[in-house]
């Protein structure tokens, strides 16, 4: 079913501040993962977008004296923006201020109301404004009286409302079998885990009501005109509004018939909750199926081991050098490194500090030294020694032999992509394969080789072994170095097109294919550029 069609969401951001490295983390990861779908032929559909109601955005406004729709405005197109410069390629944009959107959420909220799923009740309980969540009494206390997700950062205040329920509770069971046959797939294992541990002790109804006493700035109730809907359950829905989930328009119902049963949400572990049980209860209790996939991915953390967040760290004496800015770290290292350094920051299940020290140590090792290097290496000598052009396969010998193998170990992790969701591995291959390339040059030295006429043959078998690596290299890597496997395609006589189920074997360059200049595609971290930062 994976191979059948891929339909890719990011969680929506909230627009009352600026992206941080965070966000582009998850957009990224979920970029990369589109875009290796669409070579390897797999139909795509990727939906990113922001949230734009809630209490933050209503307090943002109030702050800047500002219209909220004012805010989401500015910062909306900031998340656009962000996008454009790290060559994220989405298929659609939502806004949960759009009509399209509202609607959706007015007629499923209606459609819960009508079968039964929704009540009213008087409730009290401990409200995080950060989160915009209640949490209950033993949770608060756990969390020394603090928010139980973000004790360092957030307080709770004691609040007591006449508020609507979602039935949420009498979904747990059904949803933990959900996930256990696997119908829902939750990775990494552990979040799995975790997921499941929660469903079997008792689960909570879910307030889905905000007095507009307290916060005017979110979709009406529909049926009660004193309340708008929570920030999360408006939010949840954009996953089926932005593909036409009970759109009047017909087009737009034919794409959510098409998407939805290849849904994979791909979210921060801050959100699995939400993700996890919320919005397969409400699901469930609308009729409707499930996402297919939730990846919930790790946190990148600061130098103090927090998460990299856009709250102030009110009462951290020791914050450390701040972590760089999404802005800053394009401006230094260009679309494709930055994409390259989130993608693969961290395995899913962990959490990875990330400073201006580790990218520096990374661009150096992984890149200007290895990939880059190779590249760079391999062109100039077959420059120098068969004259610029591609001389054909044959006479590599045994290291050429084990250079294929580890290459098409790549190949195989790429295809592996819709099953796996693992960029990681393909790029633990590529590492493998570009070490194997660097301990055959050092070991046959095809530069002193050259030197004597009768090893002309010889030099020339090597060389193509590395440079059809080479090739599949960048064929392998263009989901994630778009600009920069395009350059290398150039170099190497390629089209710019990929076509990766035709190139993706060995033996496809054709001898006498003319080479181009050795390029740096990778040049070494530049301090003076990072200094020359305003900061
Ligand atoms: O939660 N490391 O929006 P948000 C890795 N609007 N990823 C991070 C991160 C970090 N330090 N910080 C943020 C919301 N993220 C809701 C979502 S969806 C229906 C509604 C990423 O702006 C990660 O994906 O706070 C996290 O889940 C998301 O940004 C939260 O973004």
């Amino acid at each position: 079913m994976s191979r059948e069609r891929f339909y890719v969401t990011t969680p929506i951001y909230y627009v009352n501040d600026a992206p941080h490295i965070g966000h582009a983390y998850t957009t990224v990861l979920a970029d990369v993962l589109a875009r290796a779908h669409r070579m390897l032929g797999v139909p795509t559909w990727f939906l990113t977008g922001t949230d734009e109601h809630g209490l933050k955005v209503q307090q943002a406004a109030e702050a800047k004296g500002v219209p909220p729709q004012e805010i989401c405005d500015t910062y909306s197109q900031r998340f656009r923006e962000l996008h454009a410069r790290l060559g994220v390629r989405y298929d659609d944009f939502i806004r949960t201020t759009e009509p399209r959107h509202k609607t959706v959420v007015s007629r499923v909220l209606t459609l819960l109301h009508e079968r039964g799923e929704v009540y009213r009740a008087e409730y009290e309980g401990w409200y995080c404004t950060r989160c915009e969540r209640y949490f209950n009494d033993t949770d608060v206390q756990a969390a020394g009286g603090r928010c139980p997700d973000q004790p360092v950062l957030h307080d709770v205040a004691r609040l007591k409302e006449s508020n609507y329920f979602f039935r949420m509770g009498k979904w747990a069971a059904e949803l933990a079998r959900r996930i256990e046959s696997g119908e829902m797939e939750l990775a990494p294992e552990k979040r799995k885990n975790e997921v499941l541990g929660f469903l079997r002790k008792p689960v909570d109804d879910l307030c889905i009501s905000r007095s507009k006493a307290r916060l005017s700035w979110g979709v009406d109730l529909p049926f009660d005109a004193d309340y708008v809907t929570y920030v999360w359950v408006d939010a949840l829905f954009n996953y089926k509004s932005a593909i036409g989930y009970l759109s009047d328009d017909p087009a737009a119902r034919e794409r959510h018939a098409t998407w939805w049963a290849h849904a994979t949400h791909i979210l921060g572990k801050d959100i699995l909750t939400t993700h996890a049980v919320y919005w397969p209860t409400m699901l469930l209790a609308a009729g409707e199926s499930l996402p297919r996939k939730l990846l919930a991915h790790g946190w990148l953390l600061d130098a103090t081991g927090l998460k990299v967040s856009k709250t102030k760290r009110e009462g951290v004496t020791d914050q450390g050098p701040p972590p760089p800015s999404i802005d800053a770290l394009l401006d230094v290292l260009g679309t494709d490194v930055t994409r390259w350094l989130l993608a693969t920051a961290m395995k899913p299940g962990d959490d990875a500090a990330f400073s201006w020290d580790l990218v520096r140590e990374r661009v150096n090792a992984e890149l200007a030294n290895g990939f880059g290097n190779s590249v760079n290496r391999v062109v100039k000598m077959a420059h120098q020694a068969c004259g610029g052009k591609f001389p054909g396969l044959g006479g590599g010998g045994p290291r050429g032999d084990s250079l294929r193998e580890k290459t098409l170990a790549v190949v195989a992790a790429v295809s592996a992509v819709p099953e796996t969701l693992d960029m990681l591995a393909v790029n633990a291959a590529v590492r493998v394969a570009v070490a194997e390339m660097s301990g055959y040059l050092d070991d046959e030295k095809p530069w002193k080789l050259a030197k004597d006429p009768a090893q002309t043959g010889r030099v020339a078998g090597i060389l193509a072994d590395c440079i059809e690596s080479l090739r599949l290299l960048g064929l392998a890597l263009s989901p994630i170095f778009p600009e920069k496997c395009a350059v290398l395609r150039a170099t190497l006589g390629q089209p710019a097109a990929t076509d990766f189920v035709a190139e993706a074997r060995w033996g496809v360059l054709t001898a006498g294919t003319p080479l181009g200049e050795p390029p740096n595609l990778f040049p070494r971290f530049d301090d003076a550029k990072l200094a020359a930062l305003p900061q």
